[in-house]
């Protein structure tokens, strides 16, 4: 088993529900077992500003699955999930689940890049990242905490426990 930390995200079709959702079928995954959730999120959306806020989280997963089957399997989540894949970058969706860390493998593919490219700009996925480690260091030698200290918790909101 290796542990893999998943970002969720959401801005369109009840945004928490649209996790909540999301979570239950992670947790159905074969060969995995969903091990911990932080805290929801809201935030202005990154990107076009003509689009909802968004609401995010960041799950623990244990999983034998490999790298792409498990991106396979996201993919098919947010499929399930009503997305709909449109040409303009960092526009409005029902889910997206990402990768955000996958053990302590480095993955540079076409289809797959871990850590993931925007993890260290991103208080959205930080913080809740933060919630759920401790002590954390990336594959490629960061640390959390430096991340977390270059990337301030501005422009995001715990939600109230759902
Ligand atoms: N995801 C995007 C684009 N912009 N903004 C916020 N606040 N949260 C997101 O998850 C997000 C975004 C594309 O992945
Ligand atoms: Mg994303
Ligand atoms: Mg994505």
């Amino acid at each position: 088993m290796e542990r893999v930390y998943i970002g969720l995200g959401s801005n369109l079709a009840k945004p928490i529900e649209q996790l909540r959702a999301a979570l239950a079928a992670l947790d159905a995954l074969p060969h995995s077992r969903l091990v911990t959730v932080s805290s929801f999120y809201a935030s202005d959306p990154l990107g076009p500003a003509d689009q909802p806020r968004y609401v995010n989280a960041v799950a623990a997963l244990d999983t034998s699955l490999a790298p792409l089957p498990l991106l396979d399997a996201l993919q098919a989540i947010e499929q399930d999930q009503g997305r709909q894949r449109k040409a303009e970058r960092w526009g409005p969706r029902t889910l997206d689940l990402d990768i955000l860390l996958f053990g302590q493998r480095l993955i540079d593919e076409p289809r797959l890049q871990v850590p993931h490219y925007h993890l260290h700009a991103r208080p959205f996925v930080l913080y809740p990242l933060a919630e759920i480690t401790t002590d954390l260091q990336l594959a490629d030698g960061r640390s959390l905490s430096a991340l977390l200290e270059a990337c301030p918790f501005r422009g995001i909101e715990r939600l109230p426990e759902q």
